[in-house]
């Protein structure tokens, strides 16, 4: 960062399993830190929008196959082509909050077991990605997910699958992560949120280097 009066943005990270309320939260969370002034933004993935998140969106609603490197592979490259601009917005002041990252990337392709598509191999396609400056995560028994609207929708929305997409989760996660109790109420949630991300805001302003998955 050459100038040097803009401080950086924080890069929010939500992770979880399908319909543990992950957007609902985001959602809150851009527009609670908008309402105290602070510039944020609301980034999701995959980012269906590009070239490619419409082949990624067709294969989610099962309008496509696809081979289960290469769809990994695109997961991981609609990251790579948004890298630049998350990288100018975070150093620009701005501060995102990402629904979903790389982390959905390993937990769900690691879950369908195959062979070679290990742990390590999915998380080595997103190597060297801005690292979230924080992860909150949110946990939720599979079983009580079901009983949530929406829920089997799309490809990998079946219970079995979220299991093992949940310990996953639980193979990457470490100190830094803050687990929230997703069964409290969306108010409550929302408080945590907010105070993890005003900690890590305030840290980078304070000059805190942007870290690199998955180091
Ligand atoms: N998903 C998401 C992956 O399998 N790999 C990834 O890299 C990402 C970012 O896509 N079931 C899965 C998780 C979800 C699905 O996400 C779509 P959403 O948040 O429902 O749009
Ligand atoms: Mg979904």
């Amino acid at each position: 960062l050459s100038s040097g009066n803009i401080r950086r943005g924080a890069f929010i990270l939500f992770e979880g399993v399908d319909r543990c309320g992950k957007s609902t939260q985001c959602k809150l969370l851009v527009q609670s830190l908008q309402s105290r002034g602070i510039e944020a933004e609301l980034w999701r993935y995959p980012d269906r929008t590009t070239a490619i998140g419409q082949m990624i969106d067709k294969y989610l609603q099962s309008k496509e196959d696809m081979n289960d490197a290469a769809i990994h592979l695109l997961f991981s490259a609609n990251r790579w082509e948004k890298r630049d601009l998350m990288l100018d917005k975070i150093n620009s002041g701005v501060t995102l909050v990402i629904d979903r990252y790389g982390h959905s990337g390993t937990a769900f392709t690691a879950a369908k077991n195959v062979p070679n598509l290990d742990l390590a191999w999915c998380k080595s396609t997103d190597a060297g990605l801005p690292a979230p400056d924080a992860l909150i995560y949110l946990q939720m028994p599979v079983e009580e997910t079901l009983k949530r609207a929406g829920f089997g929708g799309e490809r990998y929305e079946k219970t079995e699958f979220q299991k093992e997409v949940l310990k996953n989760y639980e193979k990457l996660s470490n100190d830094s992560w803050n687990y929230l109790d997703a069964s409290k109420s969306i108010e409550d949630l929302q408080e945590e949120a907010l105070k993890i991300a005003l900690d890590a805001i305030e840290e980078c302003k304070k000059g805190k280097a942007m870290g690199k998955l998955w180091d």
